[in-house]
């Protein structure tokens, strides 16, 4: 079996990001590093952890550095490199050799008489889109796809240009990502974001992670795992794979540590979860604390479910009814195991659940959010020091960019006041999220796709049809750092928009210029570039989408021009339009930023009925033909998202390769598999259409019998369109049906 690490951290992550800062050819590093997430510097362009307050040492991880050599790489996608290659030689590599090609340089617009991309200047590119959005049938012909790196003042430009034009087709990545969250949460406690902050995780008895890999995804998380380790809080983690980060973690930044090679041990149980059983493990432990609740008085808060909540009575006969072998049955775990996981929760006083795709990535994506919200409102988990709901955000602003607007089910009171501010009538009808953008592209009804980030080729489920969907368009654009698969799979006409990364200088009218995110715990705060830009023809984002604003829209309403020459101005009209934002321009010289206030924080529940939601939904079905195994689709240590920075899989012991399909020893014995074997994965989606990759080597891993795992993008080829949860339409990118077939 392969010999997976069962520590984070240490020397192993040292060494990495020692070889990433040298292949990049990172020389200045250390000074660019030690401004990274810290007042005054540039927000880490990794995860959404929050920075902690007292910046004692430069706060980065071997992943950030990642993410950072990433983009302050020597190499350069230029003309010549897109002059020595056809589209079509590109369209046949792999994801990392594409985005390896280092920054793009200049914008770039698609010629199909030869086949190539050739350069093109800003304002030729501006005309064009302006030309190609003016020529469209409805504005509801065009998609504008927001990736989660953008910033604040970029996300609220782009949302205003979008809906001036008249439409709200805004998917973005939070479809594919902690959308069940946002709507489940949404429906429980009034609000789509985590209640807790970093200083609940020094307050809490017990953290129970679900469906998350802080040690490759979260890093930072670790340091504050390990304090609550330290000083003797439980952490419960519910995973189908023994994650390395979740075992044990040495800090590489403290030094004893690493010279004594000690590290601390991070779970104190650990649960391993059939894929798609989080729903019925957590069910059965309100079952258990439910049963014993005649025996011991007290352990529920009852106060609380009486002041503060609706529905327990439903929910309660809902669970009594369900029958344990049912529950046991789907969750793979054992009676004693449920009893004593709900043990630790009952012994807590203060109890944090953190969770990420995992949970959301299930057809039943929003009822595993609401189950967890069940089982913290039995015990007035909400709304109190060290206690509390924590989904674990993905992309650094991702959470940003829906306070700001892009979303397509905007709210009236948004759309009121941007219409009050900037005087004129914004549309009303509800947008397209990425999976519906999919079809109505595939259809010919959508024929414009606007890319601000990210890599909607790669990141979208059903890749055939994906790639079908963007080559039907009449013109695809998207804003980039880096060559990768949306820029190979095009419209018929397609440009590529160059823009400045996190980490380097903005200047404009005004001079250099700051911009904003919000953290996974709410905090907004400032994000100042340093390093020269990796080309003087880059712009910044608010300066292209202002770009494409004064080309398509030159007699106003809005002054494109001055917005974007002083982003303070931009802050003054986010300020006028989102509640919240008071005295932006001011608080965000504040060191750390700003917190946005979340009423579910202060039982401020801002649901229809006003009150705390026990939800009684039905469990999934998850029976499964003999033969099928379910798949989850997950993230190596060495990739952000679609863009794979290196080959292998340190944590997991996988080395130099990517198509690897992680099995259970027995199961891979079954089917009659050796690790030198290479089978084809063929997925079984409702709608009967064929669904194939070839070329995985089989692995015997550590993770329950009838459960597999590969890593994605390469396997978005399998996951059906409408293969996706309920409710809330993000891609089923953790349940797949597949079966094998040796090669
Ligand atoms: N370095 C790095 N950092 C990142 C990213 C990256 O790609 N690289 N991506 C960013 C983004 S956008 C996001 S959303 C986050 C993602 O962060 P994660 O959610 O941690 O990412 P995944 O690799 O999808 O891991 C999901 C975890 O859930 C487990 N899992 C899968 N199915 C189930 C299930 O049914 N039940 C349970 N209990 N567990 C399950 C998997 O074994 C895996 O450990 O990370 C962000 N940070
Ligand atoms: N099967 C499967 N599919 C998944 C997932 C999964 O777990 N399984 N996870 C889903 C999740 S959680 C997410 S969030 C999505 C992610 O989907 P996306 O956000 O669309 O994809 P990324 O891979 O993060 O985007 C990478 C590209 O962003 C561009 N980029 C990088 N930095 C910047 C910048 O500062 N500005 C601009 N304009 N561009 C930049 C680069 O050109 C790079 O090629 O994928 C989803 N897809
Ligand atoms: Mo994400």
């Amino acid at each position: 079996m392969t010999k997976p690490k069962d520590s984070a951290g240490g020397w192993g992550a040292l060494n990495s990001s020692m070889h990433f800062l040298r292949r990049e050819g990172f020389l200045k590093g250390n000074a660019t590093l030690l401004r990274m997430n810290k007042p005054g510097g540039f927000d880490c362009p990794g995860c959404a952890w929050p920075d902690p307050k007292n910046h004692s040492v430069a706060e980065f991880c071997e992943n950030g550095v990642k993410a950072l050599t990433y983009e302050t790489t020597h190499k350069r996608a230029d003309p010549a490199l897109f002059a020595s290659h056809t589209v079509s030689e590109m369209r046949g590599w792999d994801d990392f050799t594409l985005e390896n090609t280092g920054r793009l340089t200049q914008p770039m617009a698609y010629d199909s008489g030869t086949d190539h991309y050739v350069g093109i200047s800003w304002e030729e590119a501006f005309s064009r889109i302006a030309t190609q959005l003016q020529s469209l049938g409805s504005p509801d012909e065009a998609i504008f796809y927001t990736s989660g790196r953008t910033s604040n003042e970029a996300a609220f430009l782009y949302q205003l240009l979008g809906r001036l034009y008249g439409t709200n087709n805004f998917p973005d990545c939070s479809n594919m990502c902690h959308e069940s969250s946002g709507v489940g949460m949404g429906e429980s406690i009034g609000t789509g974001k985590g209640t807790v902050s970093l200083e609940d995780f020094e307050k809490a008895d017990a953290i129970f992670i679900f469906g998350q890999n802080p040690g490759t995804n979260h890093p930072r998380m670790l340091t504050e795992l390990q304090r609550a380790s330290k000083r003797g809080a439980k952490i419960v983690s519910f995973n189908p794979l023994k994650e390395s980060g979740l075992l044990a973690f040495t800090h590489p930044q403290h030094p004893v540590d690493m010279l004594l090679n000690r590290s601390t041990p991070i779970s104190s149980s650990y649960y391993q979860v059939s894929v798609g059983g989080d729903l019925a493990a957590v069910r059965a432990m309100i079952k258990h604390i439910l049963e014993l609740e005649e025996s011991r008085p007290g352990i529920l808060d009852r106060a609380f479910i009486g002041e503060q909540t609706h529905g327990f009575d439903a929910f309660r006969a809902m669970v009594e009814s369900t029958p344990w072998e049912e529950l046991l049955g789907q969750c793979g775990l054992s009676r004693e195991e449920i009893g004593e996981v709900a043990e630790t929760y009952i012994r807590a006083e203060s109890v944090i659940c953190c969770w990420a795709m995992g949970l959301t990535q299930h057809r039943h994506g929003v009822a595993n959010i609401q189950e967890i919200v069940n089982l913290l409102l039995l015990r007035g988990n909400i709304g109190r020091p060290g206690a509390g709901p924590c989904p674990v955000r993905g992309h650094s602003n991702v959470q940003g960019d829906r306070t700001m607007g892009i979303t397509e089910f905007p709210t009236e009171s948004f759309l009121s006041a941007l219409e009050k501010n900037f005087g004129f009538t914004a549309p009303r009808k509800h947008g397209y999220s990425v999976i519906h953008a999919i079809k109505v592209m595939a259809e010919g009804k959508a024929r414009f796709f606007l890319g601000m980030g990210g890599n909607f080729a790669s990141a979208t489920p059903d890749s055939d049809l994906t790639w079908r969907a963007l080559s039907n368009c009449d013109m695809t654009v998207h804003v980039s750092t880096h060559l990768n698969r949306s820029h190979v799979i095009h419209g018929k006409s397609a440009l590529i928009l160059p823009c400045l990364g996190r980490s380097e200088a903005d200047y404009q009218a005004s001079g250099r210029q700051s911009v904003t995110v919000e953290d996974s715990m709410s905090m907004v705060h400032a994000s100042t570039g340093i390093n020269k830009p990796a080309s003087p023809e880059l712009w910044s984002e608010p300066a292209i989408v202002a770009g494409i604003g004064r080309a398509l829209f030159p007699d106003g309403p809005v002054d494109w021009e001055s917005l974007v020459g002083d982003y303070d101005l931009i802050r003054k009209r986010i300020e006028a339009v989102i509640p919240g934002f008071d005295g932006y321009n001011e608080r965000i010289k504040e060191r750390g930023g700003f917190h946005l206030r979340n009423p579910a924080s202060y039982r401020e529940w801002r649901t229809a009925n006003g009150k705390a939601n026990f939800s009684a939904n039905p469990l999934p079905d998850l029976s499964i033909a003999p033969g099928r195994l379910r798949l989850m689709t997950v993230r190596s240590h060495n990739q952000y998202n679609t863009t794979v920075y290196d080959y292998g899989d340190r944590y997991r012991g996988i080395d130099g390769e990517r198509r690897v399909i992680f099995l259970n020893a027995e199961d891979m014995r079954g089917l009659g598999l050796d690790e030198g074997a290479r089978v084809t994965l063929q997925s079984h989606s409702g709608d009967g259409v064929v669904r194939r990759a070839p070329g995985f080597r089989p692995v015997a891993y550590s993770i329950p019998r009838g459960c597999a795992a590969a890593y994605f993008p390469e396997t978005n080829v399998l996951v059906g369109i409408d293969d996706h949860a309920l409710k809330s339409f993000t891609p089923m990118s953790k349940y797949i049906e597949i079966t094998l077939e040796r090669e």
